[in-house]
């Protein structure tokens, strides 16, 4: 943690790596929380005091006082789905208004923008992206194409900027002869107008600006990632990505924050690999192997309940992300969920078109055979261990292989879902 900096929080796969644990035990430590890119795509999941929440577009600094919440310039929100998120929260007794602050310059999820996901999604036919539905691409293709509508434009001369908008999804999806329910958007279009009253209630800033003076007053700030870097719009898996920058580089662009300004870069990463939705993954298992990853560990999406796709960790393209990112601290996640496992493997190098490389490269869609390292598993329940010491030597074993691959420390290690099953490493 460094004073008048941004510890940068991320994923370094392909998303749901338990960032939301990761910034749960992080984020005490924190005056600021900021989240940057993406939107309602996203699920953090915490758990505490026996309850279960699943924070979508809220960073995960809300359920402390005295911290301020910052919805970033880069992020796109959609208000109704905000709206239904903020009231849960509420209605356990967290009081946000008070504690969280939204970008002018965010920009607005309509309910067009998810009939439009929808639409290109269909379009691709067999190539789709398997996209989360939540509009997430059309409102940042928007943005980009000077389009969007900003969540700084609710605040004059509303309706007609959103009538225009609206108007101009409708063509797009009449020029493609793509059907909807028209009743269905008008009773989403209801809602969604009651959360843009409701945004208006919270503190609606130039966060660029409340970023930066915290940053001069020396307070500090961390900014929570979402998704992964795998699914980074320049970096990942392109075109099976989301459409935001998920690195690091984010967070500058998403903030507005100078490159000078990023302190730790923290990379959470499981001890194994998963995806969801379309796209190539390498080390992806089809077998029981793959099965067991997920009855252990729980392989569902937090958003749309979908199976995630399990597979052993992959450490090309986890030193590409550490290189794209800067990552200067390592997390693991998950680890306890390989403690039953007889060997642990690690995918150290690639093999394409018969050339071995470490290096991660341009299309990883096919020809990619990797190249394993076997490790013998520990076999040992280590989900009520409270420090490094008591870790089996094969997993010792493990962290140091994965270190000395990865260049970079490993610094916490996790081995179960709960705050207490977090082990700081000395
Ligand atoms: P979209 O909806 O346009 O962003 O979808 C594009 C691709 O990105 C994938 N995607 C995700 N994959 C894993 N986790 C996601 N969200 C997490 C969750 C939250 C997290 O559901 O728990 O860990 O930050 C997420 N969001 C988008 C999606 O499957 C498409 O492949
Ligand atoms: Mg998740």
């Amino acid at each position: 943690m460094n004073s008048g900096k941004i510890d940068v929080l991320l994923g370094l796969q392909w998303g749901d790596e338990g960032k939301g644990k990761v910034v749960d035990v992080l984020t005490p430590k924190y005056d600021v929380v900021a989240r940057f890119q993406g939107g309602p795509n996203a699920g953090h999941t915490l758990e505490f005091e026996g309850q279960k929440y699943v924070l979508r577009s809220i960073p995960s600094g809300i359920f402390q006082g005295g911290k301020v919440n910052i919805i970033g310039n880069g992020v796109v929100l959609a208000p109704d789905l905000f709206m239904g998120e903020a009231k849960e929260l509420e209605k356990s007794g967290h009081d946000l208004k008070e504690r969280l602050y939204i970008s002018k310059k965010a920009h607005l999820i309509m309910p067009t923008h998810r009939i439009l996901d929808a639409a290109y999604e269909s379009l691709k036919g067999k190539d789709k992206v398997g996209t989360t539905g939540k509009g997430i691409g059309p409102t940042y293709t928007d943005k980009t194409s000077r389009n969007g509508l900003r969540v700084g434009d609710i605040l004059d001369g509303f309706a007609e900027k959103y009538a225009a908008h609206k108007a101009r999804h409708i063509q797009i999806l009449e020029s493609i002869g793509f059907k909807y329910d028209e009743a269905q958007l008008a009773e989403t279009e209801k809602v969604w107008m009651e959360g843009i009253e409701y945004i208006k209630l919270f503190h609606i800033v130039d966060s660029e600006h409340t970023v930066g003076k915290a940053l001069k007053a020396g307070k500090t700030i961390l900014a929570e990632g979402a998704q992964g870097t795998m699914l980074d719009v320049d970096f990942g898996s392109y075109p099976f990505v989301t459409s935001s920058n998920t690195i690091c580089a984010g967070a500058c662009t998403g903030l507005g924050v100078g490159p000078n300004k990023i302190g730790e870069v923290f990379g959470i990463m499981k001890a194994y690999c998963t995806r969801v939705g379309a796209g190539p993954f390498p080390t992806e298992l089809f077998d029981e192997t793959g099965q067991k990853m997920r009855d252990i560990g729980h392989e569902y999406g937090a958003v749309t309940g979908r199976e995630r796709r399990c597979g052993w960790i992959d450490l090309v393209a986890l030193r590409y992300s550490i290189m794209v990112n800067g990552v200067t601290q390592l997390i693991m996640m998950k680890s306890d969920v390989l403690d039953t496992f007889p060997t642990i493997k690690a995918c150290t190098a690639y093999k394409v078109n018969g050339e071995e490389t470490r290096d991660f490269p341009y299309n990883i869609e096919k020809g990619i055979e990797p190249i394993y390292t076997e490790l013998p598993g520990w076999q040992t329940d280590m989900t009520q261990f409270t420090s490094e010491d008591e870790f089996p030597q094969q997993f010792k074993d493990y962290v140091a292989f994965l270190e000395k691959e990865l260049e970079t420390p490993i610094t916490v290690i996790s081995i179960g879902p709960d705050r207490a099953q977090t082990i700081v490493r000395k």
